[in-house]
């Protein structure tokens, strides 16, 4: 355990750019480097290094079910972007139904090629039935696949709770949780523009840019602004 471990850490200090200096193990150097970047302080709460998030771009989708817990999880987010330095103009806001909704708004941005990281809001409340488990199982795997599939960065801002009380408890006051998304936002975006290449400038949105396709792939056809008949024809 302790030996796969300290491979991890020295693959992350690899992937983060840092050279082991002659004379000392790579997996020392990795050590420091992986204590340096991240420290876990307390349960489940990672403390962030300094960020500059000036030349990032953000695009925050949010499902507006639970409402009042959505908003002010988009209200903390803004607000560390904001601190991060990221210019609002490069904030880029949009809403959706529901949770289930988010993997498709998530990749219809990401394909668009105008933001480098995008934030998925949403609150889901466990109820009477399995539907919290069905939804809550496929939003994480939509979300997740969106990320590894176009290689822009998508935090899951998604609650998944058993009571409205545990919402509010993660969404004002105490510990809003869009403070953290914010953070691994903005570091997500600087780790994909280090390994990828320079950040982009100009309009954000669903129509500002071209879609770039996946890798190899050309950008699907559909027009969704063609009128014309619906159906199977
Ligand atoms: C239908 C539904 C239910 C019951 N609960 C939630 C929820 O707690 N949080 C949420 O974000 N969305 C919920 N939805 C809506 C679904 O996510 C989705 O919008 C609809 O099933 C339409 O596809």
């Amino acid at each position: 355990m302790r030996v796969l471990w300290l491979c991890i850490v020295a693959w992350l200090g690899g992937a983060a750019g840092f050279r082991a200096p002659a004379g000392r193990s790579a997996v020392l150097v990795a050590r420091h480097v992986a204590q340096a970047r991240v420290q876990m302080v307390g349960e489940g709460v990672a403390k962030f290094i300094d960020l500059d998030g000036s030349a990032v771009r953000v695009a925050i989708v949010t499902a507006r079910w639970n409402e009042d817990i959505t908003t002010a999880l988009v209200s903390g987010c803004r607000k560390t972007l904001t601190e991060l330095k990221v210019p609002a103009e490069n904030i880029f806001e949009t809403s959706v139904p529901g949770s289930f909704e988010l993997p498709l708004a998530t990749r219809l941005l990401a394909l668009s090629g105008t933001c480098d990281v995008i934030v998925a809001i949403g609150c889901l409340i466990d109820g009477e039935t399995t539907h919290f488990d069905v939804i809550s199982n496929a939003v994480a795997k939509g979300l997740m696949d969106v990320g590894l599939q176009t290689a822009t960065p998508v935090v899951f801002g998604v609650l998944t709770c058993n009571t409205h009380e545990q919402a509010v408890a993660r969404s004002h006051g105490g510990h809003n949780h869009g403070i953290d998304w914010a953070k691994t936002a903005v570091e997500m975006a600087l780790l994909r523009a280090s390994a990828l290449g320079k950040f982009k400038q100009g309009k954000m949105g669903f129509s500002a840019g071209q879609p770039v396709g996946e890798a190899g792939v050309s950008p699907d056809p559909v027009s969704p602004s063609k009128p014309g008949k619906v159906g199977f024809f």
